[in-house]
């Protein structure tokens, strides 16, 4: 116990403090990571600018950050897959092992995940951060720890295409070109998708897009869904197959079912308001199935295969880099995207 472990505390709404906290003891199934990189989520932005999302609000100080990598420090005596200097990504949920949903492979639904950075839950923003060995994934040598911290938000792509049923062939819509409409882009493709349309209210974004593979970009606008709908079908020569929305937006939920195929499917990434109105009756008589998705279950030694193989290159989403001791500044570029800002990563070295 003790020691340096300079830590970003999130105390409440826009108070956001770097302290030295203890450095904690790894338990028998744990391992001691020294965090290396951490990139920043909107989640942690929104915890940071209205101490909450929904009903998870930060009651008691928080440290914040998920999407990590880090090098092994210390081992528990019943980890043997790890050992002190691996490098590994940390995937931040780790569920109870026991509930109906954990037996059943599904542990992302499970009602006791420890969840990082998600209240009560300590995040990993920090120098020393114990978590479960078998929720940390060896990184080959070629694999950077920056490529580690970015199987987090890929997950979420790899979990919502397999979800989607992206197959070699399909055409696709994504809504939203955040960093996570971007991620599944890249897992789109990576999958065999072979016309991906992205939308965004916002030009940069979209030229972004377009850098990383997008077929087709539009501009939308909150206006007539049905109307931007036609000009999805023109632009990609026929309606998608799939649509995924990654932004949480009303209006873009409203124009995924009108511009999804008959007998199609549309997967909602983006989570906004708990109540919209959308066209269920659209979406019913032309068997338009609508999915959700909630973070991901077993998709990061996928997510890890697609970066190892080259079939997927995250590198481009991280525009900005900060150190620890910078996080407020970090956390500003994140909040405003300014210079255009899609991933943020925080070295903790
Ligand atoms: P982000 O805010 O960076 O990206 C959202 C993008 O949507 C922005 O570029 C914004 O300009 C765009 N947008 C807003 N209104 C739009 C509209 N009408 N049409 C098209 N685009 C529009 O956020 P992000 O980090 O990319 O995350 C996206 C969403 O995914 C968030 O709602 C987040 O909470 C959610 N998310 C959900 C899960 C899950 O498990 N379901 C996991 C991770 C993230
Ligand atoms: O990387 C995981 C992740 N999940 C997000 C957002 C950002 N990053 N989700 C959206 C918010 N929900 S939630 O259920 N919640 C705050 C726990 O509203 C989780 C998934
Ligand atoms: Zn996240």
């Amino acid at each position: 116990m003790g020691g340096d472990n300079l830590s970003a505390v999130l105390h409440g709404k826009n108070d956001l403090r770097l302290e030295n906290r203890p450095i904690p003891e790894p338990g028998p199934n744990e391992v001691l990571i020294r965090m290396s990189q951490v990139g920043i989520c909107g989640s942690d932005v929104s915890y940071l600018t209205k101490g909450y999302i929904g009903d998870f609000v930060v009651k008691q100080p928080m440290v914040l950050g998920h999407e990590s990598a880090g090098v092994v420090a210390s081992c528990g005596s019943n980890v043997k897959h790890l050992k002190p200097g691996d490098r590994v990504a940390i995937e931040p949920g780790v569920p109870c092992r026991m509930c109906e949903y954990c037996k059943g492979g599904k542990y992302n639904l499970c009602p006791d995940v420890f969840f990082c950075a998600t209240p009560p839950h300590h995040g990993n923003l920090c120098r020393y951060y114990k978590h479960a060995a078998d929720f940390c994934y060896k990184l080959p040598e070629h694999v950077s720890l920056e490529e580690g911290a970015l199987l987090e938000p890929l997950s979420v792509g790899v979990h919502a295409c397999r979800r989607a049923g992206v197959t070699i062939g399909s055409t696709v819509l994504i809504c939203g070109a955040g960093p996570i409409g971007l991620v599944n882009l890249l897992t789109a493709k990576a999958m065999g998708a072979t016309k991906v349309c992205i939308t965004d209210i916002a030009q940069n974004r979209l030229d972004v897009a377009q850098q990383l593979g997008a077929d087709h970009v539009l501009l939308v606008n909150t206006g007539d869904a049905e109307v931007l709908a036609k000009k999805i079908q023109e632009l990609m020569g026929g309606m998608p197959d799939i649509t995924i929305e990654c932004s949480g937006a009303e209006p873009s939920i409203r124009l995924g079912i009108f511009a999804t195929k008959s007998g199609g499917m549309m997967v909602l990434v983006g989570l906004g308001p708990p109540e919209i109105k959308v066209p269920i009756v659209n979406a019913a008589v032309r068997e338009v199935d609508i999915r959700g998705i909630f973070r991901y279950a077993n998709c990061y030694p996928i997510a890890l295969d697609m970066i190892a193989s080259g079939k997927i290159n995250v590198k481009p989403l991280i525009t900005h880099r900060y150190k620890l001791e910078e996080t407020v500044n970090a956390f500003e570029t994140a909040r405003t995207g300014i210079g255009g800002a899609i991933k943020v990563m925080i070295s903790c070295e």
